[in-house]
């Protein structure tokens, strides 16, 4: 799909898709499981001492041969330390984030290291373009974390423009409508931190999880502007008590004490309140998940397919226990029952289901036409019932409806 892909060219990799390299969250469980599935899964160095970034590196090393990059954060007390362990790892990949890397590039580039900067302007992307860095991170203010001020919407097309190298676009990115909306802006990748934030295989805190997920459009502000270190970050007790430090004029030194160890302490020990909970502005569009049961194996295979061509997450089963299974360890929001089901009937089924789940949504589709059988599926519990056989229009409606 993306053999001719630039990005995916110069990196080796299948899928032009980094994931951010987040400071306490890239770590090498997340870095490796995206490495494997195709795309350039990234160590967020941060503020990491560089003996646990040697350790962590030489995890990802063990559990995965695919190409992958460590995150160097230039305002890093260590940064001289931990740009030696990546040189004598031969890491292949190096981002770096929140300052310009110049006078680090050639010594990568010597070791045949690909060197790809984040910028947040076009001037330094332009400087850094002349230095022969191999691609750049061109990240909008919708960002999570460290941000500059220009938004990805304008700050993409700019950059793509005043460089002759490939641009990989960051910054409110979270599904594939963003990463179609930065290639029409000339972006040859995307970068996405928050996104992979609530994957199984990032170790963030539930807490903080969960704050992601239930972000909103306004749920995150920008903190630290006077200090010049400016941070999205999603608006808590923290935030407040920033506003009124810089409100107050407090001194720098006093601000910046505030927000010391936050990231850690919301990422990893979970207090999303007193902690930095740095998210993008973006959400990810949440799909439908719906269960079909149906024994008709030829039907269910056409419904799967057309449901999934809707944009529906789709399980399907065949019969009445493995769907009562499925039902008690996953979540659905609808299911599409048949009623004539090899086991447990589809009635049997929805009764059982309805004594501990009101939530699920369910729509039976059945070749029983009587009004008897329509009506004792409702008083089971169903929203709706449609008979077989039924045109694909009709069943969507009827989806919509009981979503709604
Ligand atoms: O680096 C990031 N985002 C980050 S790093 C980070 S770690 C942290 N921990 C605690 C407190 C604060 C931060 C969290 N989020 N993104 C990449 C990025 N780089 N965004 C913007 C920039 C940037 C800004 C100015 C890059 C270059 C730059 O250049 C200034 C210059 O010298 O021209």
């Amino acid at each position: 799909m993306f053999e001719n892909n630039p990005i995916c060219k110069l990196l080796n990799i299948k899928y032009p898709i980094f994931q951010g390299g987040m400071a306490w969250l890239g770590t090498a469980e997340l870095a490796a499981a995206v490495s494997n599935a195709g795309g350039l899964g990234i160590i967020g160095a941060g503020h990491m001492p560089p003996d646990l970034l040697r350790a962590e590196i030489q995890k990802v090393k063990q559990w995965t041969d695919k190409p992958f990059g460590v995150n160097i954060m230039l305002m890093s007390p260590f940064v001289k330390e931990v740009i030696q362990v990546v040189l004598d790892e031969r890491v292949p990949v190096v981002t770096t984030g929140a300052g310009n890397p110049g006078e680090y590039i050639p010594a990568f580039k010597e070791i045949g290291t690909k060197v790809i900067p984040v910028v947040a302007s076009v001037a330094l992307a332009k400087r850094l373009a002349r230095t022969g860095v191999d691609a750049l991170i061109a990240e909008g203010t919708e960002s999570g974390g460290h941000v500059g001020e220009i938004t990805t919407m304008t700050l993409v097309p700019q950059v793509v423009d005043a460089v002759d190298i490939p641009v990989i676009a960051a910054g409110g990115i979270a599904d594939a409508r963003g990463m179609m909306a930065a290639f029409a802006l000339g972006a040859q990748g995307v970068q996405m931190g928050s996104r992979f934030v609530v994957s199984s295989e990032c170790i963030a805190h539930e807490n903080y999880k969960k704050l992601v997920l239930r972000a909103k459009d306004r749920s995150t502000v920008v903190t630290g502007r006077s200090t010049g270190h400016p941070v999205r970050v999603i608006a808590n007790k923290l935030t407040r008590k920033f506003d009124e430090l810089e409100k107050a004029n407090a001194p720098v030194e006093e601000i910046e004490k505030l927000g010391a160890g936050g990231l850690n302490l919301a990422a990893r020990k979970g207090d999303v309140e007193m902690g930095s909970v740095m998210i993008t502005r973006a959400q990810r569009r949440r799909s439908m998940r719906i269960l079909i049961v149906e024994d008709e194996r030829a039907l269910c295979d056409t419904l799967v397919k057309s449901l999934k061509q809707k944009g529906y997450e789709v399980d399907a089963c065949y019969d009445g226990d493995s769907a009562l299974d499925w039902l008690l360890t996953e979540k659905y929001d609808l299911l599409l029952l048949d009623l004539n089901l090899p086991g447990r009937d589809g009635m049997d089924l929805l009764k059982t289901l309805r004594e501990q789940d009101r939530e699920t949504r369910v729509l039976i589709l059945s070749a029983r036409s009587r009004i008897s059988d329509k009506v004792e599926g409702l008083d089971c519990g169903a929203d709706d019932y449609l008979v077989k056989p039924f045109g694909t229009s009709e069943l969507l409606a009827r989806i919509r409806t009981a979503i709604r």
